[in-house]
C-alpha cells in the first residue's frame, strides 16, 4: 500500500517549502514540490523609475540579496545597451563571488551536513584517530588532535545541557547515518570552524557594497565606489589588501577543508551516487564579464541536454539570443490564472489560489522551461557546462574530488554519471566554490592592475521615448538567474524574475512534467516513513530558497493562505 508523506514546512532552507511523496515499497514513487508563502515586489515595481528596481528586487531574498540587486542593473543596462566602466564590472564580480563562496559553505556545513554527520555518534569519536584521519586528507591548519578535542567537549557541554540549539530534533541515530564516529567528529569541527570562515567573505562583500546582507553600492550604469589610491575614506591600496587578506582564508578553508569533506562524506554514501539525478538537462549562464559590453566572460555559460557534455550548445554573451528566446513560465499548476507557457517579457502574476491539487495547481512557483524542457540549474549544471567548455578550473578541481573519493572510499572509478545525484550535487557545489575562490582572486588582481590607469565607475543611464526590453543574468549561488524588465517612457511596464529555485522546485509545467526538484525525489529509499530523512537529502542537495522563487503580489490584499511558524 502506498503511503502519502507531507513534509511542510522543509527546515533549514530560506522561505516555505513543502514536499509530498508516495511511498511503496520502501521507495518513492509520487512528488509533489510546493511553494508556500507568497511576497509582492514584481508588481510594486509596475510604473516605478527602473533605476530604483535593484533595491527592490534585492529584497526578494535575505540569502542572495546581491545577485538579485546586481542582476536587476544588468536587466536595465540590457535594454538601454549600456556599457559600463570595466572596474564597475571587476568590482561587482569580486562581490558576486565572494558572496557565492560565503553561500557555498554555509550551505553545506550549516544547511545541509546534518543530513549525513550524526552529531551525537561525535561523541563516540577518538579525537587523536579524527586528527589523524584529517591530517592525511588535508593540509587544512585547525585539524589537529588538540582542536578535534575542544570540539567534543564542547558538544559535550551542549549535550549535557540538554539545549542542544541548532542540533535539537535531528534525526539522531537514524538507520540511513552511515559515518563512522571519527568521520562524524571531522565533519562537526569543520562546522564549527566554518561559521567563523564564513564571515570573511561577508566582510568583503561588506567592505565594496557599504553593507550585507543588500549591498548599497550599485546603480544603473556602474557603482557608486571612489576609487584613490591613497585617500582614506574611500576604495584604496589598504582596502584592496584587506580584501586580499580575506582571500587568502578562505581559500585556504575552501581548498583544504570542504574540497576534501565532501567527497570523503560521499565515498561512505556510494548508494547516494544512484539516486537524486532528476532532470538531466544542466542550464547556467556566463558570468564574471570582463568588458564594458558583457562579451568576454571569465565563466562559461551554456546547455546540456540529457546530461550528454557533447550536446553543450554555449551562451556566450549579455544579449544571446539563444538565452533570450529559449525561456518560458507556466502556470498551469502553479496558484495563477493561465496555463500556457509565457515568455517572461510578457509573463502574468495573476494570483489564483486553489488549495493544494494534487493533479491541479499546487504551488505558488512557476515552472520554467527552456525550449520547452524542464532543466536543473545550480553548481551541478555549472560543472556540467564548466567541463564540457573545457574550462581548466572546472576539470582540475572535479578531477580532484574524485582523486579524493576514490581515495577514501578506495575505488577505481567514479564515473561522470555519479555526479547526477544527491551527493553529487553537494560534490558539484564544492568544486564550484574552489572555482570561485581562484576568479574571486583574478577578479581581484585585474582591479588592482586596472585602477593604476583608469579610475571611472560609473556610466549615466538615459532613458528614451517610447518602449525598450532587456534581460540581465547572473550565474547566482542557486544557479541561473534571469530578471526581465519592459520599459516604457522610462517607467517599468512590467517586471518578471526567473530564479534558480523557480527552475529547481517548480511544479509540474504545462505539459505536465516533473521539475527538477519532483524528478530527483523518484525511487529514493525511505527507511522509516516517519522520519523521512531522505527527501531532506535530496531537496536540501539543491539548497532551496523558496523566498527568490516567488514573488507575487496579491493587488485585492486578501488571504491566501496561512503559514504556521514553527
Ligand atoms: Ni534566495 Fe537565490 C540564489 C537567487 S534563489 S537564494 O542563489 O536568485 O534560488
Ligand atoms: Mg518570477
Amino acid at each position: 500500500m502506498a503511503k502519502r508523506i507531507t513534509v511542510d514546512p522543509i527546515t533549514r532552507i530560506e522561505g516555505h517549502l513543502r514536499i509530498d511523496v508516495e511511498v511503496d515499497n520502501g521507495h518513492v514513487t509520487k512528488a509533489w514540490s510546493s511553494g508556500q508563502m507568497w511576497r509582492g515586489i514584481e508588481k510594486i515595481l509596475v510604473g516605478r523609475d527602473p533605476r530604483e528596481a535593484w533595491s527592490y528586487t534585492q529584497r526578494f531574498c535575505g540569502v542572495c540579496t546581491t545577485v538579485h540587486a546586481i542582476t536587476s542593473v544588468r536587466a536595465v543596462e540590457n535594454a538601454l545597451q549600456l556599457e559600463i566602466p570595466v572596474n564597475a564590472q571587476l568590482i561587482r564580480n569580486i562581490i558576486q563571488t565572494a558572496h557565492a563562496i560565503q553561500d557555498h559553505i554555509v550551505h553545506f556545513y550549516h544547511l545541509s551536513a546534518l543530513d549525513w554527520v550524526d552529531v551525537t555518534s561525535a561523541l563516540k569519536a577518538n579525537p587523536v584517530t579524527t586528527a589523524k584521519l584529517a591530517e592525511s586528507l588535508s593540509d587544512w591548519s585547525l585539524n589537529g588532535a588538540h582542536e578535534m578535542k575542544a570540539v567534543q567537549e564542547r558538544l559535550k557541554t551542549f549535550v549535557g545541557s540538554g539545549q542542544l540549539g541548532p542540533f535539537a530534533s535531528g534525526f539522531w541515530g537514524h538507520p540511513a547515518m552511515k559515518l563512522p564516529p571519527d568521520v562524524n567528529l571531522m565533519a562537526v569541527a569543520h562546522y564549527m570552524q566554518a561559521l567563523d570562515v564564513q564571515n570573511f567573505a561577508n566582510k568583503i562583500v561588506a567592505i565594496l557594497g557599504g553593507k550585507s546582507p543588500h549591498i548599497q553600492n550599485v546603480a544603473v550604469g556602474g557603482v557608486s565606489n571612489s576609487i584613490s589610491h591613497d585617500a582614506p575614506s574611500v576604495l584604496n591600496i589598504e582596502r584592496l589588501m584587506l580584501i586580499k587578506g580575506f582571500i587568502d582564508k578562505l581559500s585556504h578553508f575552501v581548498k583544504s577543508a570542504y574540497m576534501t569533506d565532501v567527497p570523503a562524506v560521499g565515498a561512505f554514501y556510494l548508494d547516494w551516487t544512484k539516486y537524486g539525478g532528476g532532470i538531466n538537462n544542466y542550464l547556467s549562464v556566463p558570468d564574471c564579464p570582463q568588458d564594458s559590453k558583457g562579451t568576454i566572460f571569465d565563466l562559461p555559460g551554456g546547455y546540456i541536454s540529457g546530461g550528454d557534455l557533447k550536446s553543450l550548445k554555449p551562451i556566450t554573451t549579455f544579449n544571446d539570443a539563444y538565452f533570450r528566446d529559449g525561456v518560458a513560465e507556466s502556470s498551469k499548476h502553479a496558484w495563477y490564472t493561465g496555463d500556457k507557457a509565457l515568455h517572461p517579457w510578457v509573463g502574468e502574476t495573476e494570483p489564483q489560489y486553489t488549495d493544494f491539487q494534487e493533479n491541479g495547481k499546487y504551488s505558488w512557483v512557476k515552472a520554467p522551461t527552456f525550449y520547452g524542457k524542464r532543466a536543473e540549474v545550480g553548481p551541478l549544471a555549472d560543472v556540467h557546462v564548466g567541463v564540457a567548455s573545457g574550462n581548466k578550473r572546472y576539470i582540475k578541481y572535479l578531477d580532484q574530488a574524485i582523486g579524493t573519493m576514490k581515495a577514501v572510499g578506495k575505488l577505481s572509478d567514479v564515473p561522470l554519471i555519479a555526479l547526477q545525484s544527491t551527493i553529487g550535487r553537494h560534490a558539484a557545489r564544492a568544486v564550484r566554490c574552489a572555482v570561485m575562490i581562484d576568479t574571486l582572486n583574478d577578479q581581484w588582481e585585474k582591479l588592482v592592475a586596472n585602477i593604476g590607469k583608469d579610475q571611472t565607475t560609473f556610466n549615466a543611464p538615459s532613458f528614451p521615448k517610447g518602449e525598450i526590453k532587456g534581460v540581465g543574468f547572473h550565474q547566482a549561488p542557486r544557479g541561473a538567474l534571469s530578471h526581465w524588465v519592459v520599459i516604457e517612457n522610462g517607467k517599468i511596464k512590467n517586471y518578471q524574475a526567473v530564479v534558480p529555485s523557480t527552475w529547481n522546485a517548480g511544479p509540474r509545467d504545462a505539459d505536465d512534467q516533473p521539475g527538477p526538484y519532483e524528478a530527483s525525489l523518484m525511487n529514493n529509499p525511505i527507511a522509516d516513513p516517519d522520519k523521512p530523512l531522505e527527501v531532506l537529502r535530496t531537496v536540501h542537495s539543491f539548497d532551496p530558497c523558496i523566498a527568490c522563487a516567488i514573488h507575487m503580489f496579491d493587488n485585492e490584499q486578501r488571504e491566501v493562505v496561512q503559514v504556521k511558524a514553527l
